[in-house]
This record gives structure tokens, C-alpha cells and sequence, in this order.
């Protein structure tokens, strides 16, 4: 099967059928088109996981410029500097960087002034259910206790709840491992489908009702976080990837960030105006999958751009 069926099975379900969309795009003299896949109302035979469906393009492009310049050029000539959703996009953005003599290229994530709660799947955090006084430091990570939330280390290592498609009655699953909050986030995204937002009130009395009837005791991850970075396309993916020990904004000025060739590609925090080659992408994330509304509310908003 191929990739983009894929992610038409997946669309229809949530929408429907509503995806039969296209977009164009001018690049520079040529006219280019960039489709959503035209869906099919045929049966639904699989539940696939938000990683399989991506359908950017990566342009590595061989020229040192600051970040800002970076940013225009992709603009211009492509959608925009590189957006990355998980480590698939990671894996195909470095394939893309095809010169082994380039240590640092420019992807699309920068600072921003504040520091906001987020969900791990995109939806910005309207609904907060904080226990009293709480949030009450600098912690950016969130966990649950008897149905209210608490900030807490990143590094600390909880048990967690991941929303799932195995779970046709609550979509919730339970993951009795203990683990630090972004390895809790891996491992929802690669067996489930991540880290449970709880969006409404509604949402919050049946996540407790889950681990009442579960008899989880203590302290659990959710999928609340918060940094602040933002991607230059307005995505709203939490996906990260630092190198160890970043960012640490070193000196003040780390405003912009670079994938690291000798640390695997991992990120780092830069000045942004550091000349390096960059990464473009082209086109929509497809976004995909089953119960969780959440996935598809992200989908929406890809649409509604599709359509204006
Ligand atoms: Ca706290
Ligand atoms: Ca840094």
C-alpha cells in the first residue's frame, strides 16, 4: 500500500470523505501542483499511527545565509523553512542533506518571548484543570494526581497515558513503566498515538473515570507541556529533538535552531545569525488517524488553508 492511500484511509476516517481538496502552488516560473490525496469511500481495513503519513518534501539548499534570509528564500521558493513532526521527518530531512562536508543546516524552529502550555498532539491547552496553586515553578512538563494537574521536571519519571485506537471504548491506555516525560511521548507515539490531551471538562472526568476504574495510583503523565519555540510555518508540531544539553540559549542570543550533523542530527539552540545551508519543505503534513479528534482538528486547519 502505498503511502498516500494510506493516509486517505486514514483521513476518511476522521472526515469523512472531506478530503478530496488540492492546492497550488507557484514555484518560481513553473506552476507546480501539490495535492492532497484524492480519498476513495472504500472500506477502512487499517488504524495507522500519526507517523506513517507525512507528505512533505525536504529541499536541502547549499547556500550559507542567516536564519532570517533562510526563511525568505524557503517563502519564496517552497512553503517554508523546514517543519518537523517526528522522526520519520527527521530521518527523511537529513536524507535530504546530501554534502557531508555540512556540519549545521537551518530547519524552521525558533524562539519565542513566552513560554506557553501546549498539548504534546498540537491542540493549544484552552482548557487547564491545575490543581491549587499550582503551576508554582519553572517545570515544564505536566503530571496528574486524584484528576488535577501539577507541573513537574521533564526528567522526572512517571507512568503515563497515552490516547489509542486499541482501545475502542475509552481510546486511553495505560502504560505501567515508568518513564521522563519526552520518552513517555516516543513511546505513546510509536505503539498509540501520544500522550492524552484533555481538552474539556468532559474529556478530564472521563480520563479520571479511566484511571479510577484502572485502579492507577499516583502520579501520571499527560501530554501537557510547554517551551518556547515556535515553527516558522505556524505548524503546531511538539515534536523536538535536541542534542544533550540543549538549548541552553548560551549567552542570551540562542534564538534560532540547526540540526547537527555530528550529533546525528540532533538539534541545537544558535545565534541566528550564523551563516549555514538550510532545509525547505513543500507541501501539507497529511494528517492522519482514528479516535483521536484532536488529530483531526490538526487536519482541519491544513484544510481550511487548502480552501482559502
Ligand atoms: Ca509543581
Ligand atoms: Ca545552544
Amino acid at each position: 500500500m502505498s503511502l498516500s492511500r494510506l493516509c486517505c484511509e486514514c483521513l476518511l476516517l476522521n472526515t469523512r470523505g472531506l478530503c478530496s481538496q488540492k492546492r497550488e502552488k507557484k514555484k518560481d516560473h513553473e506552476s507546480r501542483k501539490t495535492f492532497l490525496p484524492l480519498c476513495h469511500q472504500h472500506q477502512i481495513k487499517t488504524l495507522c499511527s500519526v507517523s506513517e503519513c507525512v507528505q512533505r518534501q525536504y529541499h536541502f539548499i547549499n547556500v550559507k545565509k542567516n536564519w532570517t534570509e533562510s526563511q525568505r528564500y524557503c517563502r519564496e521558493n517552497y512553503t517554508d523553512l523546514a517543519t518537523v513532526d517526528n522522526m520519520n521527518d527527521m530521518n527523511e530531512l537529513k536524507k535530504s542533506v546530501n554534502d557531508e562536508g555540512v556540519q549545521r543546516v537551518w530547519i524552521g524552529l525558533e524562539r519565542t518571548g513566552h513560554n506557553k502550555w501546549q498539548w504534546s498532539s498540537g491542540d493549544p491547552a484552552l482548557y487547564l484543570n491545575w490543581a491549587n496553586g499550582q503551576p508554582d515553578g519553572s517545570d515544564e512538563c505536566a503530571f496528574m494526581t486524584n484528576g488535577q494537574w501539577h507541573d513537574g521536571k521533564c526528567s522526572d519519571s512517571w507512568t503515563f497515558i497515552c490516547s489509542s485506537s486499541n482501545n475502542m471504548n475509552t481510546g486511553l491506555v495505560f502504560v505501567n513503566q515508568t518513564k521522563k516525560w519526552r520518552d513517555a511521548q516516543s513511546h505513546c507515539r510509536q505503539n498509540h498515538i501520544d500522550l492524552v490531551s484533555v481538552r474539556n471538562q468532559n474529556e478530564s472526568q472521563q480520563l479520571q473515570k479511566f484511571i479510577n476504574e484502572s485502579l492507577i495510583s499516583g502520579d501520571v503523565w499527560i501530554g501537557l507541556f510547554r517551551d518556547s519555540w515556535r515553527w516558522s510555518d505556524q505548524s503546531n508540531s511538539s515534536f523536538r529533538y535536541w542534542n544533550t544539553g540543549e538549548p541552553d540559549n548560551n549567552g542570551g542570543n540562542e534564538n534560532c535552531t540547526a540540526i547537527e550533523r555530528n550529533a546525528q542530527g540532533q538539534w541545537l539552540d544558535i545565534s541566528c545569525n550564523n551563516q549555514f545551508p538550510f532545509v525547505c519543505h513543500e507541501g501539507e503534513q497529511i494528517l492522519t488517524n482514528t479516535h483521536n479528534p484532536s488529530i483531526t482538528s490538526r487536519y482541519l486547519k491544513v484544510h481550511t488553508t487548502c480552501l482559502t
